[in-house]
């Protein structure tokens, strides 16, 4: 069962979460609403309707939930503070807010599981979307408050932070794409938005150094490698601008300090011109970080496609063999390949696989366990990819798998299942997987 991979004494395993995916307790303690709240409850935006109402009841069970972590073995759990706990709509603190996320911190503490804290995973307060959201430039102030208020009340509990989750999703999928709140469709909006949280980004973390500090801080990026499906020029130029569109426009900007001159010529139409970009503030978003976070989920085959008017792009059906519940691709050698590519070509600070991990229609089967193989195999054959490229060099220091739990996979409401323990959601009963049993044994005998 246990595999030989081995990999360096001090590499981190983990498991991730994120506050509206897990939490529930929408409506106490002071919590008010955010964007997904509102999002989830218009009818057609969510499958059947379903929302963050109650989730895992996380906000309740936290302590069950941390225990569970400790009794995989594990070193770290990456969580995320929701927004609309910490601040209220007139943006004084919530003490009862402040007060969930201390406890949970006691508990991590009390079973030695190291934590690691995404500052905004997408639970935007609704005042502020009503303000215009991340499309409007004074999210950036208002988020740096609130990361002033966790350096200042956190700041010393926690040593690892991220600004933010995924900004690709937080603005192209949610304010142009419309697929998440605020399920938007304008490409104006989701290219200020993508702007505002990198800057956002910037600001949080010259903030966080003038705490002085002794934690790292950096962001977490969900990246990908986009293939061409010929080698024929047209496909070849297909595929830099998927890579331009799901990879370049983030890193660029962060690593090198200005934004990628073919994506500013596919925006340009849409964007009018580029007068939000104020003098400084690629300098901003360019501020040196401690740490790279990497979502790896899948690759994309794309070809030129003349007759998709966005950005003249198909994409090639997924192989049924190889393909997880979310319709992803299995491709772990991609993930080996996108963690040389990021110190070859972008940065030598450390790496972190912050989400890594698989949707599969899990049942309990008859004996009362999950015998969920085709995760197992998923977080395996990664695990040998991230492996593999530590061996040639990277700079990759630990691995979260998302999630630890069955949660509110976002439009997909609960149908999707990602965790390695699974969620009845009617008695919110956990049921460690196969997975996660595989996990614990593999972190304990992996590292040498
Ligand atoms: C990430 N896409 O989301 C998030 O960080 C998690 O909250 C989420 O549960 C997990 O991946 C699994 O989906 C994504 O459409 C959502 O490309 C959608 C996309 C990518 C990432």
């Amino acid at each position: 069962m246990t595999d030989k991979l081995t990999f360096p004494k001090d590499f981190i395993f983990g498991v991730a979460t994120s506050s509206y995916q897990i939490e529930g307790a929408a409506f106490e303690d002071g919590r008010i609403p955010s964007h997904w709240d509102t999002f989830a409850h218009t009818p057609g935006k969510t499958v059947q309707g379903e929302s963050g109402d109650v989730a895992c009841d996380h906000y309740h069970r936290y302590p069950d939930d941390v225990a569970m972590i400790a009794s995989l073995g594990l070193d770290s759990y990456r969580f995320s503070f929701a927004w609309p706990r910490i601040l209220t709509e007139d943006r004084k603190v919530n003490d009862k807010g402040i007060a969930f996320y201390h406890r949970l911190l006691d508990e991590m503490e009390k079973h030695g599981v190291t934590p690691a804290a995404t500052i905004y995973h997408w639970d935007l307060p609704q005042w502020l979307a009503d303000r215009g959201g991340w499309a409007n430039r004074d999210s950036v102030g208002y988020f740096s408050d609130f990361a002033e208020v966790l350096f200042k009340h956190f700041g010393d509990r926690i040593g690892t932070w991220i600004t933010h989750n995924e900004p690709w999703c937080a603005s192209f999928l949610s304010y142009g794409m419309g697929h998440h709140a605020p399920g938007h469709r304008d490409w104006r909006e989701a290219v200020l938005a993508s702007h505002h949280l990198l800057l956002s980004h910037g600001e949080v973390v010259k903030g966080y150094r003038a705490f002085n500090l002794k934690g790292e801080i950096g962001i977490t990026l969900n990246l990908n490698v986009t293939d061409p499906k010929t080698d024929s020029e047209a496909d070849i130029k297909a595929a830099e601008r998927g890579d331009g569109f799901q990879n370049r426009w983030f890193l660029d900007p962060i690593f090198k300090g200005r934004y990628p001159s073919d994506m500013m010529d596919v925006f340009r139409p849409y964007v009018q011109d580029y007068g939000f970009i104020k003098p400084g503030d690629l300098e901003t978003i360019a501020v040196p970080i401690d740490f790279l976070g990497v979502n790896y989920y899948s690759r994309a085959v794309v070809y030129d496609d003349p007759g998709d008017s966005f950005m003249g792009l198909g994409n090639v059906p997924v192989p049924l063999d190889r393909m997880t519940d979310m319709g992803w691709e299995v491709h772990p050698n991609s993930l080996y390949r996108l963690l040389m590519r990021l110190n070859r070509e972008y940065t030598q600070i450390p790496l972190f696989i912050t989400e890594n991990g698989a949707a599969y229609p899990d049942v309990v089967s008859e004996d009362g366990h999950v015998h969920d193989i085709d995760r197992i195999e998923f977080v395996r054959s990664h695990l040998e990819a991230a492996r593999q490229a530590i061996a040639e060099g990277s700079t990759l220091k630990g691995y979260y798998l998302w999630s630890l739990m069955d949660n509110f996979e976002w439009a997909f409401g609960y149908s999707k299942r990602f965790g390695i323990v699974y969620v009845d959601y009617a008695t919110q009963k956990r049921i460690l997987k196969d997975s996660a049993l595989w996990y614990r044994d593999f972190v304990q005998n992996s590292r040498v």
